[in-house]
């Protein structure tokens, strides 16, 4: 080939270099104006590889009206053989041309040797080459300036294996062997541009992103795109990187297919590539063929209409439920596809996980909203036609002969049961930082609830292994029901302290999700106002845990495994575990399906009231009446006075305090029927009286304690009463809202959460006949206490009233000042005189008797201001501190008989 010696370009070149790379660079030269027609870029092979101008250098040249430089011819053309040459496409003896290429080398001058040498280098160690990409002029459109633009060309050509520029776009499969590595090729190619987050933002920038062609670039390729976007299936916009006109005379249909694209961009040393392009195709035309189905259904939502093209056929599927759903305004604002592709696929999988949480789908959601925002506006009170009246449960009375009978009787059911920790809650009202079952239950030992609850389970359970004569059948299950505010956090704490003691097995975390916020009486689902991308989603409330015990399949492992009950509790409430051995006692002998536990409680507290309910169609049921709805529900019903107390001081209805013990056979009986779906409520805020539009957005939420409401008549469904002081104080308040509680009802704060720990654990050593002082009245962050004796154990020490029963005789005695703190199983304390500190420790095997006379200027507690940041937040929200002045501690690690009589 020798036609470029009519070229001008060539002029400086001829009888100067070989004919070899005269060829090379007239090719190169014909090539220039297919890359201009195809829009793509030059990929500066020739240059990289062989030391010839490449395309983009002879563009340059050209557009300055000069000749090539020989200067950019590299040397090694200048001093090889001129004569024409031809393509050896035969087998290479690599040693012989190595001996024939050194040997040429070592004839050469110095400076000669080191061009030669930095050639060859180039070629087998790319990486090392110090070739750079020429300046290309272009209009930046707000991207970076050309400046940095060539800052990063020239690090892109000296990185990566002959790639070129980093404008090369679908020069991959003809790089052939030079090709760089997959995953260089992978960043910038259609394989990625789905889910890749990188790049975005110059995506957006580009008008011809914003034509729907995020992958071609350049003001050349508008006139193409505009002219055959309308003929293309949207769909396939996102993957196609170039348009061209393509003759009809050539066979080809004039409407380019990315196929025929990329036959006419294929060569056969490329053909590899080929199954990686064709991937994306049939994807794209599965995603036509869905997006031509869900055209019907989407065609009132043309943004979205629009995007169907990003996403996969399940997402499409989701898309299209929204609008049957009416909820076409989430895809209002939304651009077209090549601008936020990433988000909008998040969306989609938020609408999933929202879809899959929810049983019955959002689609049931929104139905079960509507239904109820309609009823909502309209007035209806869900109690209509219900008559309340108090119920009649199991009342019982500590220490009393009956309670120890039942406590007996519920320890021996212990190791059939399963207990489970709703503590999905962040706890707004109390507004701690933390989580709540980390704080601790009282600040003498600094043990927080979680361990509390977990150390009692296991003892509950050694003890009920005991009383089996020590027939050990199975860890007894600890679940934890958390959330997203919740779940990392409780894991931590559980990992971090080696899950107190238990095994890591016997404990199961169900994380509940949240629900889509409702923005209107349509149940139009509410965008996030951060985020037009995300639906604003709040919690659904603690009634989630039935259909995650549920879906978890535990429920049938634990039937299958001979379990019988499954006990519910709160997150932090330190004296619950007081009260589970007698209620569970009371629910195997009386055969209680249902058995809430309870406590009294003062009119206007804010527990829920357990209520019979009787319906004039003769339905009844025994539930939990919220305490705003418990008021409104009297007056409506003949009780002028509402939630009044009675002559005992206390409500007649008893107050639940969400410790439910359900028997796991009917349980699950009607967890099939309902899929462990609660009976849901919602309590909009409205604008105004019209109630048609809310302040904030709402959301449906359910109660746990709500399972009952679709038991049938037959269901036997009781409760248990005990005594205020023993079974009831959450820690739910913050300082300023406990503040402002009624005087007389309690404040379930930090502060009155810790001293009611002290008053029970003191009721019930005088209950076990020690003498022990009455409290003093004292003000902690504004709300007047009982402070009593700070004495606290450890539940191996004692689990029931039988236990402390055993482990207490003679004549003991207890100051008011006093700390006593037992971390021992079998510590007996026997003629005991108090007034001090006095801390036990030892060993399961140590059996210590303590008595004699311990005095000492004790721990003190001292008032603090809440409002002191110096101090702890777990120390602020109580409103004391304890002084560790003066005290004994003896510990007892080894097995044995000991004494300690000071
Ligand atoms: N909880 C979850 O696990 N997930 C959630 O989505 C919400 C809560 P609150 P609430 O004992 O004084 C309940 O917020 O709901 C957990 C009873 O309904 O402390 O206002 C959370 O972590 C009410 O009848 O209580 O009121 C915590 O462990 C009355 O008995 C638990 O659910 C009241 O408790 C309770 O959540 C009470």
């Amino acid at each position: 080939m020798d036609s470029h010696i009519a070229i001008e370009l060539f002029d400086n070149l001829h009888c100067k270099v070989s004919h070899k790379a005269l060829d090379l660079i007239e090719n190169e030269w014909y090539k220039l104006s297919n890359i201009r027609k195809q829009n793509v870029t030059c990929g500066c092979q020739l240059f990289s590889s062989c030391g010839l101008p490449c395309a983009c250098r002879l563009a340059n040249i050209e557009a300055t009206g000069g000749i090539i430089p020989l200067d950019e011819v590299d040397v090694f053309w200048r001093k090889l053989d001129l004569k024409p040459s031809f393509v050896d496409d035969e087998h290479v003896d690599v040693d012989k041309v190595l001996a024939q290429v050194r040997n040429k080398i070592m004839s050469q001058p110095d400076q000669v040797k080191r061009s030669m040498l930095s050639r060859i280098a180039g070629v087998v160690f790319p990486s090392k080459s110090n070739k750079k990409a020429p300046m290309v002029q272009e209009d930046t459109r707000g991207r970076p300036t050309l400046k940095k633009q060539q800052q990063g060309k020239q690090d892109v050509a000296r990185n990566s294996s002959f790639t070129g520029s980093q404008q090369t776009k679908c020069d991959h499969a003809r790089h052939n062997s030079y090709i760089a590595s997959q995953e260089s090729i992978q960043a910038s190619s259609v394989f990625q541009h789905r889910r890749s987050t990188k790049g975005k933002g110059k995506q957006t920038q580009d008008d011809n992103a914003h034509l729907g062609f995020p992958l071609i670039t350049g003001k050349d390729a508008v006139n193409n795109i505009k002219c055959f976007k309308d003929s293309i299936p949207s769909l396939f916009y996102p993957y196609i990187s170039h348009i061209q006109d393509v003759n009809p005379d050539d066979g080809e249909f004039p409407i380019p297919t990315p196929n025929a694209l990329w036959n006419l961009h294929r060569n056969d040393d490329a053909a590899k590539w080929e199954n990686i392009y064709n991937d994306p195709v049939d994807n794209a035309i599965n995603k036509l063929a869905n997006a031509q189905i869900n055209d019907l259904s989407t065609s009132s939502s043309p943004n979205l209409q629009k995007n169907l093209s990003i996403f996969s056929p399940d997402e499409a599927e989701l898309a299209k439920m929204l609008i049957e759903m009416e909820q076409g305004h989430l895809f209002e604002d939304w651009p077209d596809p090549g601008v936020d592709d990433d988000e909008k696929i998040s969306f989609i999988a938020q609408v999933a996980l929202l879809n899959s949480s929810y049983p019955g789908g959002l689609t049931s959601y929104i139905k079960t909203a509507r239904e109820l925002l309609a009823d909502s506006k309209a007035g209806k009170n869900p109690f209509d036609g219900f008559k309340p009246s108090v119920p009649s449960g199991e009342i019982l009375t500590f220490g009393d002969e009956n309670f120890i009978k039942y406590e007996e009787a519920g320890v021996k059911q212990v190791q059939n049961a399963a207990f489970v920790l709703v503590a999905g809650g962040l706890g707004e009202r109390l507004g701690y930082n933390g989580i709540k079952v980390a704080l601790p239950m009282e600040t003498t030992t600094g043990t927080c609830f979680l361990q509390h609850y977990i150390e009692s389970t296991l003892c509950l359970s050694e003890a009920s292994c005991k009383q089996a004569q020590g027939k050990c059948i199975r860890d007894v299950p600890f679940v934890i029901m958390t959330s997203d505010d919740t779940h990392a956090r409780t894991l931590q704490l559980l990992e971090s302290n080696s899950y107190f003691g238990m095994k890591s097995t016997q404990v199961k975390l169900l994380k509940q999700e949240k629900v889509a916020c409702l923005a209107d009486n349509d149940a139009r689902l509410a965008v996030d106002p951060k985020n037009r991308y995300r639906i604003q989603t709040k919690p659904h409330g603690h009634g989630d845990v039935h259909s995650l015990l549920y879906s978890s399949g535990l429920l049938k492992e634990w039937k299958d495994a001979g379990l019988r009950w499954v006990l519910f509790f709160q997150d932090t409430n330190g004296l619950l575990f007081k009260a589970i051995p007698a209620a569970l006692g009371v629910s195997a002998t009386k055969e209680y399906h249902v058995n809430s536990l309870s406590v009294p409680r003062k009119a206007k507290e804010a527990i829920g009231g357990i209520t019979r309910l009787t319906h004039a169609d003769g339905r009844e049921m025994v539930i939990n009446v919220e305490y705003n709805q418990l008021d409104p529900l009297l007056r409506a019903t003949s009780h002028p006075d509402g939630d009044a107390n009675c002559e005992t001081g206390y409500s007649p209805y008893p107050g639940n305090i969400n410790q439910l013990i359900l028997e796991l056979g009917p349980y699950i009986d009607e967890l099939s029927k309902t899929g462990g779906v609660i009976k849901e409520f919602v309590n909009p805020k409205y604008k105004d009286s019209t109630k048609t539009a809310f302040k904030s957005s709402t959301r449906l939420e359910c109660m746990m304690q709500d399972y009952p409401k679709t038991l049938s008549p037959s269901a036997r469904v009781g409760f248990t009463v005990t005594d205020p002081w023993l079974a009831y104080a959450p820690v739910k308040n913050n300082p300023e809202d406990a503040a402002k509680v009624p005087k007389g009802n309690p404040y379930h704060s930090a502060t009155s959460g810790e001293t009611a720990i002290y008053r029970a654990n003191s009721m019930i050593l005088r209950k076990a006949g020690v003498k022990i002082d009455d409290p003093v009245s004292e003000v902690f962050n504004g709300q007047e206490v009982e402070v009593w004796s700070r004495v606290v154990w450890k539940p191996k020490w004692a689990v029931t009233f039988a236990d402390v029963k055993s482990k207490v005789s003679g004549n003991n005695f207890v100051s008011q000042k006093s700390t006593l703190v037992i971390k021992g199983s079998n510590v007996i304390i026997q003629d005991l005189s108090l007034d001090g500190t006095l801390i036990i420790n030892s060993v399961d095997d140590a059996e210590v008797k303590v008595g004699g006379s311990v005095k000492n200027n004790g721990w003190t507690i001292e008032s603090i201001d809440k409002d002191n940041t110096a101090l702890p937040e777990e120390v602020r929200i109580r409103g004391f501190k304890i002084n560790k002045t003066e005290w004994l501690e003896k510990s007892y690690n080894k097995p044995g008989k000991y004494s300690l009589n000071p």
